[in-house]
């Protein structure tokens, strides 16, 4: 048994994580979150109280980080502001959370010696031509396009400083887009799952022909487990689930699962700097530490998350209108 801080736990992505300790481990979690427009402490209702207990703060709070490293065996770092359209518009957050809070989690990690895995993005590349057969790997060169994706690669590069400066112990996993329950409706598959359910048409930025390479949360939380028992200090491990489809299938897959004909969607004004394409080559991943994917059936995993933003207005209704009035603001 061991005791887990986990950053960024409130959100859609980390607090999957947690769910996924309780489950499969004995471990007992302390998340640190500052609760964010993305954060949500109903994300962690039903988990028991002598196993999660959450600590709502800054993770750029040296002090207040020093502490919880104290008490921790492992560090799952998962905060970040994480949209790219929100960078577009005010970039400063991203640099003081993605890249000063992840430089004060290191620094905590380096005066107490604790093991750390980062969470991070495919982004962190660039992007692939929609027509080059190409995949990204641990080898491929860094070349991010949005204040997002470049605080993240400044973030991971941090960490690999740290790692070889000065011996801290910490791996580095660079996933694909996630999709399943809990995450914000200002990204795109909730945003467009809601927007049926609100009768409002989904909104496809440009013509829809960029690709995302999709898995599932619960998918990406057994990878982060895996990494974390048994990954090698120093490595980077890139998680996907061979989930590559363009944003117009997407799109129609779901107007199709909701009853609704499939071209019932509108074009807005595409996102500035769109990367076209992201696919993953998850082949380290699964031959060195044998980690495989559950979801194996897209169709399935969608129908599924639409079923539980059907069940779970309560919990996406009071961020929807916000942020529909943002993307409005911007013709999207
Ligand atoms: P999210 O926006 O849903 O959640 C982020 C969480 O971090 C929120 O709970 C927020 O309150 C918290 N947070 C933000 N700033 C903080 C700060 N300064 N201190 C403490 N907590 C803070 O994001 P997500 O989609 O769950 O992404 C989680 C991580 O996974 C991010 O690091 C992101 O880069 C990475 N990632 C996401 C995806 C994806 O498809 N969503 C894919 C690959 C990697
Ligand atoms: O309304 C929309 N219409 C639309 O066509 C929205 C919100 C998005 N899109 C497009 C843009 C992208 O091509 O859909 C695709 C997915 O968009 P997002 O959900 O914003 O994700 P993306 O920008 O690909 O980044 C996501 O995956 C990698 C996460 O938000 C990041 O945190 C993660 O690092």
């Amino acid at each position: 048994m061991a005791h887990l801080l986990v950053t960024g736990g409130a959100g859609f992505i980390g607090s999957n994580f947690v769910h996924h300790v309780v489950a499969h481990t004995d471990h007992t979690v302390t998340v640190l979150d500052k609760l964010t427009y993305a954060g949500n402490e109903a994300s962690l209702a039903g988990l028991p109280e002598d196993r999660v207990d959450l600590v709502v703060g800054d993770i750029a709070d040296a002090e207040l980080v020093d502490g919880l490293f104290e008490k921790a065996d492992a560090v799952v770092h998962y905060a970040a502001e994480s949209h790219n359209d929100n960078s577009l518009h005010d970039p400063r957050p991203f640099l003081d959370t993605n890249i000063i809070g992840t430089y004060t989690l290191l620094e905590a990690a380096r005066r107490h010696d604790t093991r750390l895995h980062h969470i991070s993005t495919d982004e962190v590349y660039g992007d692939l031509e929609l027509d080059d057969p190409a995949r990204f790997t641990e080898h491929t060169p860094y070349n991010p396009s949005s204040p997002y994706s470049s605080t993240k690669a400044g973030s991971d590069l941090l960490v690999r400083a740290w790692v070889r400066s000065f011996g801290v112990r910490a791996t580095i996993s660079n996933c694909s887009n996630n999709y399943g329950p809990y995450q914000h409706v200002e990204k795109f598959i909730p945003r467009q799952i809601t927007n049926v359910l609100r009768g409002i048409r989904p909104k496809l930025y440009g013509k829809g022909e960029n690709v995302r390479d999709w898995i599932h949360a619960d998918d990406h939380s057994s990878a982060v487990l895996t990494i974390l028992d048994k990954g090698e200090i120093g490595e980077t491990y890139l998680i996907g689930a061979d989930g590559e489809k363009d944003n117009k299938t997407v799109v129609e897959l779901i107007l199709q699962l909701m009853g609704h004909s499939p071209d019932a969607y509108d074009h807005v004004t595409d996102r500035a700097g769109h990367d076209l394409r992201y696919a993953i080559d998850s082949t380290k991943l699964r031959t060195e530490l044998g980690w495989s994917p559950t979801y194996r059936d897209f169709e399935a995993g969608l129908a599924a998350t639409i079923d539980w933003y059907r069940a779970n207005e309560a919990w996406w209704a009071p961020a929807k209108d916000g942020v529909e009035a943002f993307y409005a603001s911007k013709g999207q």
